[in-house]
């Protein structure tokens, strides 16, 4: 007996690093062999010429995040991570958000109920910090790094959330004290909420002026504000779901003056703009809203370059999932509403590793290594996973994803989450998970969903490793 539980043969392996040719031996959940010739296992499985790669990451996801009634999140644990695993991610951070004046010790504890014997695949929580008192700086914050909540997300607009100058200075020196990452959603909210009430007096409150309340100057303002905050406090942060040129130009300014600013984008940033909110003014764009917004042609290319070059650091889904003909969704209360009230954000989890190995790697953009780096590697360094999650190595879980390539039309009947539609619908991709492993075990074989409720394990996450720590 080999004690191997599965043997995976001829495999074209790749890392964030490599691409070759190697049989992967797993027992109890772990990748234990790596080599050519592994004695037999229990199970095999043939992936000669196919090429796998670690689960993905999926670092930026929202589920079953409490929301302002009657809206309401349509994915859970259950679902989310359902349309996770058959997309090939197996591995989900999501947020427990903080309501003002909540602690931040219940905000976990709630999350972790939600998702409690639910989860298909493993995952962590990041924290949204939107009350940052006395309490939360001092203890809270501190001791929840210390337990595995190493990450989290300071938000500059949306007015439950948003958090001023001297609040994200405050929240910035607790990262700097405790190691944690923090991640910044950029978007300076008195120029939105100026544009909105200007936008709302002219009659404009149809989906497509969305885009137009958030055009990308407000984007670049706080992109430059929070690098230069970062700056202050000296700490490294991750600046989530940058959507174009001018954003872009701030981070490679920070970077160019030898500041550690991390760096996310999202497919709705290569795949969608903001025609897809609309070019009159018809309801259906309301699929499509979400911020920042998509821009045009040429910030998405951007994007792509930015991708290409390594500004980016993280490539994940900002999965927001709306129902659109739903009064918790897309139509709070039944309502086609202005576009201030539309709930923001996209559904993206399933789709996520597809799309971006299908006009990445596929389209001859990225190398196979850098979509491993982006959608696996990275983010699991980032947020302290690596490299248990994120990588093939011996001792690393075997998440593992074998691809099929093959063309198709995207449509939302295929897909695994509880929302009404997608944004990609009608989209030709080139390939999709034939198998995904979770810790060893088939979670979707190319056909059908394997479900393994509860299975998905929280994990507490260390400290991020991109980068040494300063001593
Ligand atoms: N924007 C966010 O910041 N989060 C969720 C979805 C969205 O559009
Ligand atoms: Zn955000
Ligand atoms: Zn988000």
């Amino acid at each position: 007996m080999s004690g191997l539980d599965l043997v995976i043969r001829g495999a074209r392996v790749t890392t964030a690093a490599d691409v070759f040719v190697s049989d992967i031996g797993i027992a109890q959940g772990r990748i234990v062999a790596l080599g050519q010739g592994l004695p037999a296992a229990a199970r095999e499985i043939d992936a000669a010429g196919r090429v796998v790669t670690p689960g993905g990451v999926d670092a930026h996801c929202h589920l079953d995040q409490p929301m302002a009634p009657p809206v309401r999140m349509a994915d859970d644990f259950d679902t989310g991570t359902r349309a996770a695993a058959c997309g090939g991610t197996t591995t989900v951070i999501p947020f427990a958000a903080q309501v003002k004046g909540q602690s931040l010790r219940a905000a976990v504890a709630d999350y972790h109920q939600r998702a409690e014997g639910k989860a298909h695949v493993d995952y962590a929580f990041h924290l949204i910090v939107s009350d940052p008192t006395p309490q939360v700086l001092e203890h809270e914050l501190p001791a929840l790094i210390r337990e595995g909540y190493t990450s989290f997300k300071i938000y500059m607009t949306y007015d439950d959330l948003k958090l001023d100058d001297g609040q994200i200075l405050d929240v910035l020196s607790v990262a700097r004290a405790h190691g944690a990452m923090a991640m910044i959603h950029a978007e300076n909210a008195d120029c939105i909420e100026w544009l909105t009430r200007r936008l709302e007096a002219a009659g404009r409150t149809a989906p497509r002026f969305h885009a137009h309340a958030r055009p990308m100057l407000v984007e670049r303002e706080a992109t430059h504000r929070a690098i230069a905050l970062a700056e202050l406090v000296d700490v490294p942060i991750l600046i989530v779901h940058v959507s174009g040129r001018e954003a872009v130009e701030q981070i490679r300014w920070g970077r160019a003056h030898g500041l550690p600013i991390y760096a996310e984008t999202c497919p709705q940033y290569l795949f969608l703009t903001a025609a897809d909110l609309g070019i009159d003014d018809s309801y259906q764009g309301a699929r499509c809203v979400c911020s920042p917004p998509p821009r045009d042609a040429g910030n998405q290319q951007v994007i792509w370059d930015a991708l290409v070059d390594g500004l980016f650091t993280v490539f994940s889904s900002d999965h927001a999932p709306f129902n659109y003909d739903a009064a918790e969704g897309k139509k709070p209360g039944g309502q086609e509403v202005a576009f201030r009230h539309i709930p923001n954000g996209l559904a993206g989890i399933e789709t996520r590793m597809p799309l971006l190995y299908s006009e990445g790697v596929l389209g001859g953009r990225l190398t196979l290594e850098k979509f491993v780096e982006l959608t696996a590697t990275n983010p699991a360094k980032a947020y302290g996973l690596h490299p248990r999650k994120g990588s093939i190595a011996i001792g690393s879980d075997a998440d593992l994803v074998v691809w099929d390539e093959r063309e198709f039309v995207l449509s939302n009947a295929m897909l695994h989450h509880a929302v009404d539609h997608t944004p990609y619908e009608g989209h030709t991709l080139r390939a999709w998970p034939g198998l995904t492993l979770a810790r060893g075990q088939v979670v979707w074989d190319g056909t059908q969903f394997h479900p393994r409720p509860g299975q998905g394990r929280f994990l507490p996450c260390g400290m991020p490793s991109l980068r040494p720590r300063k001593p």
